[in-house]
Formats: structure tokens, C-alpha cells, sequence
């Protein structure tokens, strides 16, 4: 059977302390309608603070690899440990983009993220020059190879697809195009886990909106969404957490 799906938000660098009502919300559509998934957001961390308690689960979009120490500006995986996190996103496109974060990195990331308890949420996806040239099974396949820790487990390990030109572009890969990638995944987490492996949630991300939400949720091996944009206003990420009613 398929793991419980993991509906994440993404809010990147977006957000005050007036968002605190947008989680609020979030929280009351959730009690009353319901949700057939598990739910999360991960807030700038200048919010964390201010958005946990409430009622949802909330996580780091990044985290250092050292516990602590003279890294000025970063934030460990036990601050947000401390803070009431239990998840951290790792290697977003985004940051292996704009802060050259390669595979080690991110695995370094994820290790220090599971030693604190924490679930990594570790991300892979292709450019649009590796799509075009037809390496995206290639590049996939190495991410995740090389971006899970050696002592990650089946439980405390979440792969989420984000194909890099789908990102905030409105466009998204075909329901047949995320099937296949998310199959090379599985067999990739099958092979590391061994049966564990089915249980490791694969989420989608890139451009998912309330209204492409119930065909790309029905893929095979689509576990969950990590949302950004449409993850910002509580209504609109309350439509693609009903997908899982
Ligand atoms: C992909 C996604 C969230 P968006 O980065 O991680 O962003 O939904 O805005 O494409």
C-alpha cells in the first residue's frame, strides 16, 4: 500500500508576522474539512517561531551541516529541532542553484537534518538543457544516489521530484513523464531500502495548483506535493490538500 502523502509548503522568501493569520486559517480548514494527508509548511525560518503551535506541522527550507558553530547566517538542524520542526527541505533547486549546492552537500545537509530527528526532505529534478538533451533519468538517478546519507532510513527520508523548469513556471511535465521518473525513483529507494522502500514518500513539486492537483496526486508513486507558490494563501493550498479527501 502507498505511504501516507506528504502535502508540503514551500513559502521560500515569502512571509511576515502578519502571515500568521494565513497558517491560522490553514489550521481551521484543516480541523473542519479534513485532510487525507499529512500536511506542512516550511516558512522562512524568521517565522517559525511565530507559525508553530498552531496546529500544523511545520519545517526548515535548509539547514548547515555542522550542529553549531562560526557559520554566521546559517541555521543547524538542531535550532530547528528546537524550535518544533521535524521536517527540513535539503538540496532545492534553489539552493544548489544560487548557493552551488552539489550532491555531498545536500547529503551532508540530510545527515545533519536525521541526526537531529528530523525527516529530510531531499530534492532532485532535471534543468530544462538535461531535459531537452534527454539526460533526466540520468540526472535523477545520480541526485538521489548521491544525495541520501549512508544511515538514512526509510522513515526519516522523503524525496521530492521538482523538475527545475517546472518551478514557479506554471508549466508541468505530463502525467506519463512525472510516472516515469517517479518509478526510476522508487526502484532507486527499493534498492537502498530494500521493501522499506515503498514506504518512502515521493513527492512531486513545480507549479502545482489546486487545479492540476487531482491528475498529478494520481500518479503512481506521486506520495504527496511540495507546493510553492499556491502553498501561500491557506484556500489555495487547502485545494490541493482536498485532492486527499
Ligand atoms: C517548486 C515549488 C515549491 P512552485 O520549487 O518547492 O515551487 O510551486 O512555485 O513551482
Amino acid at each position: 500500500t502507498a505511504p501516507k502523502a506528504l502535502v508540503a509548503g514551500n513559502w521560500k522568501m515569502n512571509g511576515l508576522t502578519s502571515s500568521v493569520g494565513e497558517i491560522e486559517k490553514l489550521a481551521r480548514l484543516v480541523a473542519e474539512k479534513g485532510a487525507g494527508c499529512d500536511v506542512l509548511i516550511c516558512p522562512p525560518a524568521t517565522l517559525i517561531s511565530n507559525l508553530s503551535g498552531k496546529g500544523i506541522d511545520i519545517g526548515g527550507q535548509d539547514c548547515h551541516m555542522a550542529v553549531s558553530g562560526a557559520h554566521t547566517g546559517d541555521i543547524s538542524a538542531a535550532m530547528l529541532k528546537d524550535l518544533g520542526c521535524n521536517y527540513v527541505i535539503v538540496g532545492h533547486s534553489e539552493r544548489r542553484a544560487d548557493h552551488g549546492e552539489t550532491n555531498d552537500v545536500v547529503k551532508a545537509k540530510a545527515l545533519a537534518a536525521q541526526d537531529q530527528g528530523l525527516t529530510a526532505i531531499i530534492c532532485v529534478g532535471e534543468t530544462d538543457a538535461e531535459r531537452e538533451d534527454g539526460s533526466t533519468l540520468d540526472v535523477v538517478t545520480s541526485q538521489v544516489r548521491g544525495s541520501i546519507p549512508e544511515t538514512a532510513m526509510a522513515d526519516n527520508t522523503v524525496i521530492a521530484y521538482e523538475p527545475v523548469w517546472a518551478i514557479g513556471t506554471g508549466k508541468t511535465p505530463t502525467a506519463d513523464d512525472v510516472a516515469d521518473v517517479h518509478a526510476v525513483i522508487r526502484n532507486l529507494l527499493m534498492d537502498r531500502f530494500g521493501d522499506a522502500g515503498e514506504k518512502v514518500r515521493i513527492q512531486y513539486g513545480g507549479s502545482v495548483k489546486a487545479s492540476n492537483a487531482a491528475e498529478l496526486m494520481s500518479v503512481p508513486n506521486v506520495n504527496g506535493a511540495l507546493v510553492g507558490g499556491a502553498s501561500l494563501k491557506a484556500e489555495d493550498f487547502y485545494g490541493i490538500i482536498a485532492t486527499y479527501q
